[in-house]
């Protein structure tokens, strides 16, 4: 702590000192001392990429693997608009980021300078905080600030506009040792005999786990043991529990089994560990319904009780929580989830191919299931090839799952890259969507360059399947769903990594081992059946009113 220097360096060195490691972004003049300091200091690096969503999808990623926020920074408001879809994953994911932004010289401020907007004012609604730092001897001390409200309660993104004329200031660092230390909140003694009490007296017990568990994963799997609790995972968190293990019921996703919901539509108490019980989630806020007994138990105040009334609020870390809990647990209670566990183990069973004109997406699934390490990332992008994968790959070991609960498209290129950088010693897979890979895959060129080997597996279809399916559905024919025969692979290959296309179910395996085995960058473009437009459909029989 302590320390003289220009404010944009001292500004990396707070954020190097907190355990940041690495800063993403696009280059811009207005933030010029920052991007020197992040790619000069031996303990941080600068991962400059293609365009500013792939930034902060890569800062998201990074930091939803190591628990650490990674910084994502763009230019005043050409780059901010860009870099918003991953600060707004962020947000939503309860992801700790910190960005910042150029901003124009103070001198200029609030005249529509070049490229100036309200940084603040544009990145409230998204962030948890979002500032403007007038002075180049308070920019220490509001970094660490800033690292504090991105890591504390529930975390998220919070923002610093960093007018260009304070950063080559030279300053003392007198206030960043706010960020030393973080209060980690637990609960009472008499909420914990409560909640034992009711689990206890409970019939049939069910918890749904978050992002917010992530960290306690251990700590929930004896949770649920002690008690006998059937175990739910909240929207894209299905790796919060093991899904192998006798307690998992399954996965709150869009249109989920009436099978899977089943336990939780029928439990008496319904514990809620981690999770902001959000709309996917709750299946549109109808579960829990309002006559169940629910505990929520989350690290902010705001967050408990937010969507769904509850009988205790518990504010607390999930894993103190879990803990505390456990151990008031007067013995193992045994409760049997075997029929519903049986039949999440069925509905993931892959099926065999329905296409005869073609690949059908499970099929894809079941090779890599086959080809890869089950502590594999997994990195998806939005689109209706991620019902697939959702349903069919099951996640029996922690932080694999790297995917955005916003369903933001263009995530999976960039959330693969910051998923290896984070891990680089695990396997990294990007899974997308022709229609999501054509909006960030260049981000290929950015793995390449700093020698990131992910392999990214495109379902191409030939079209935004999603929308597709919706407009079959709601209104009997597409409008603007169609997406033109690219040679994915060549554009691979162009990229400087390798690329190959397969259109024949025989060569997938083969082609996706080839690809894992690769310790470069590699793009498998699998031609799938565009009617089978999800595991259940077919998007001929939706458009007929089937
Ligand atoms: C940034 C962004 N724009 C638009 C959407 C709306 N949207 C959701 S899924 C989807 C289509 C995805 O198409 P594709 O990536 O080809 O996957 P598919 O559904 O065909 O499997 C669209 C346009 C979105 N979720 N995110």
């Amino acid at each position: 702590m302590g320390g003289r220097g220009k404010s944009g360096h001292l500004a990396v060195e707070v954020l190097a000192r907190a355990g940041v490691r690495r800063f993403y972004t696009v280059p811009g003049e207005s933030f010029l001392e920052v991007l020197d300091a992040a790619e000069r200091r031996p303990d941080t690096s600068l991962v400059s990429t293609r365009h500013e969503s792939g930034a902060s999808f890569m800062a998201e990623a990074d930091a939803k693997i190591t628990g650490i926020p990674a910084v994502a920074m763009a230019t005043r408001g050409v780059g901010a608009s860009n870099l918003a879809i991953g600060v707004h994953t962020a947000m939503q994911d309860s992801t700790p980021m910190v960005v910042l932004l150029g901003q124009v010289e103070t001198d200029y401020l609030g005249r529509e300078a070049f490229q100036e907007v309200d940084l603040a004012a544009f990145y409230a609604p998204i962030t948890k905080w979002a500032t403007t730092v007038h002075r180049a001897d308070r920019l220490p001390e509001l970094v660490a600030r800033a690292f504090r409200a991105a890591t504390s309660g529930r975390p998220g993104p919070v923002m610093l506009a960093l007018p260009a004329d304070i950063l080559g200031e030279e300053v003392e660092d007198r206030g960043s040792r706010l960020s030393e230390g973080r209060p980690r909140s637990a609960p009472d003694p008499e909420d914990v005999e409560d909640v034992a009490r009711r689990l206890v007296a409970a019939r049939r017990p069910v918890v749904i786990a978050g992002g917010g568990a992530r960290h306690a994963r251990e700590a929930l799997v004896r949770f649920a043991e002690a008690y006998g609790a059937g175990v739910y995972a909240g929207f894209r968190r299905q790796d919060v529990f093991p899904n192998g293990h006798p307690l998992y019921l399954g996965h709150l996703t869009l249109a989920a089994r009436p099978e899977t919901l089943g336990p939780l539509e029928e439990a008496d108490l319904v514990v809620v560990v981690g999770c902001r019980l959000g709309e996917v989630t709750t299946q549109t806020y109808s579960l829990p319904r309002g006559d169940q007994d629910v505990i929520q138990v989350d690290a902010d105040p705001d967050e408990v009780g937010a969507t769904v009334p509850v009988e205790r609020g518990i504010v607390s870390d999930a894993g103190a929580a879990l803990e505390a809990f456990t151990r008031r647990a007067p013995k193992a209670i045994e409760r049997d989830w075997s029929a519903a566990h049986a039949a999440y183990l069925e509905s993931s069973e892959v099926p065999a191919g329905r296409s005869e004109a073609g690949i059908d997406p499970a099929e894809v699934v079941g090779a890599l299931r086959k080809v890869l390490p089950e502590d594999s990332i997994l990195a998806n992008d939005a689109g209706n090839f991620s019902v697939f994968l959702h349903r069919y790959w099951r996640h029996d070991h922690p932080r694999t799952q790297v995917a955005a609960a916003n369903g933001a498209m263009g995530y999976g290129v960039p959330g693969a890259v910051g998923a290896k950088l984070a891990a680089p010693e695990r396997n990294v897979v990007a899974l997308c969507g022709d229609g999501g890979f054509l909006m960030t895959g260049q981000e290929i060129e950015t793995a390449v360059r700093y020698g990131v080997g992910i392999t990214v597996v495109v379902f191409r279809n030939g079209m935004h399947g999603t929308i597709a399916m919706h407009q079959a559905r709601d209104i009997g024919r597409t409008a603007g769903s169609e997406i033109g025969p690219v040679d994915l692979a060549g554009f691979a290959r162009s990229l400087g990594a390798t690329g190959h296309t397969v259109t024949d179910p025989g060569d997938l395996e083969g082609a996706l081992r080839d690809a894992v085995a690769d310790e470069g960058v590699s793009l498998v473009d699998v031609v799938t059946d565009p009617d089978l437009i999800s595991p259940t459909a077919r998007l001929s029989e939706l458009a007929a009113g089937g």
